[in-house]
C-alpha cells in the first residue's frame, strides 16, 4: 500500500477535467476534483479528489481539510460510519441508478459499502470483493486513498471505457451530530440527497 500512496502523491500535479451531466470527467493519471459544494448550506470547501486507473486497478484519493473529525468510538461495524466525517464513492452502469454500488470510507479507514437501487433500496449486506483503502489522519485533515479491481467493476456493469456514472462526496459531521453535506456535482436542489442521477456524472477513460 506504501507503493499506492506514492503513486497517488506523484501523480497530483495534474489536470482539471470537465464534470456535471453534460461533460464527461475523463479519467486520466490525475483527473482532478478541487472542491465540493453544500448548496443547501451556502458552503464549498476544498476537497480533493483525484482518481486513475492502471491495468488492473481503478484508483481513488481524496483529500480533506478537517477540523472536527468525528468518528465513532468504539467503532463496531460498517453502520457505525453512518454518523461520522467521511468521503463517498458512487458507481451507476447508467444514469437511471436502477443499479448502483457505494463505498463510504471514515478517516480511520473504515467502509460502509453498499448495493443500491434508485430510490433509495440499500443493501448493506453487499460488499466489494477488492476494495483496499489506505487512510491517515493529520492535523485538522484526512487522506484516504484506494483501489478497487477494473475487473469486479466491469463484472458489476460498470464500463469504464464506455462510461458509467459516478459520485463524489462528503459528509462533515461536527461532535454534537449536524452536519454539512458535500457534492461534486452542483445543484439548485434545496437539500441534500445524493441519490439521484442527476447528484451523478458522467465518467470514462480517455
Ligand atoms: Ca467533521
Amino acid at each position: 500500500m506504501k507503493r499506492l500512496m506514492l503513486i497517488f502523491m506523484t501523480a497530483l500535479a495534474v489536470s482539471m477535467c470537465c464534470r456535471g451531466q453534460r461533460n464527461v470527467f475523463i479519467i486520466t493519471d490525475g483527473a482532478a476534483i478541487d472542491g465540493l459544494h453544500a448548496p443547501w448550506d451556502g458552503l464549498d470547501d476544498d476537497t480533493r479528489f483525484r482518481c486513475f486507473t492502471d491495468q488492473d486497478f481503478f484508483y481513488f484519493f481524496f483529500e480533506v481539510n478537517e477540523p472536527t473529525l468525528t468518528l465513532t468510538v468504539p467503532y463496531t461495524g460498517e453502520r457505525d460510519v453512518d454518523p461520522e466525517d467521511r468521503v463517498e464513492v458512487f458507481f451507476s452502469p447508467r444514469e437511471e441508478m436502477d443499479i448502483y454500488y457505494c463505498a463510504e470510507i471514515d478517516p480511520a479507514g473504515n467502509i460502509m459499502d453498499y448495493e443500491a437501487k434508485y430510490y433509495r433500496e440499500f443493501d448493506y449486506d453487499w460488499d466489494f470483493d477488492t476494495m483496499e483503502v489506505l487512510t491517515r489522519i493529520e492535523d485538522d485533515s484526512y487522506i484516504v486513498s484506494g483501489r478497487v479491481s477494473r475487473k469486479e467493476l466491469t463484472d458489476l456493469g460498470i464500463d469504464l471505457e464506455k462510461g458509467f456514472r459516478m459520485g463524489v462526496f462528503r459528509a462533515d459531521f461536527r461532535p454534537d451530530g449536524s452536519v454539512n453535506w458535500y457534492s461534486a456535482v452542483p445543484t439548485a436542489d434545496k437539500s441534500p440527497d445524493f441519490h439521484k442521477p442527476d447528484l451523478l456524472f458522467s465518467a470514462a477513460l480517455k
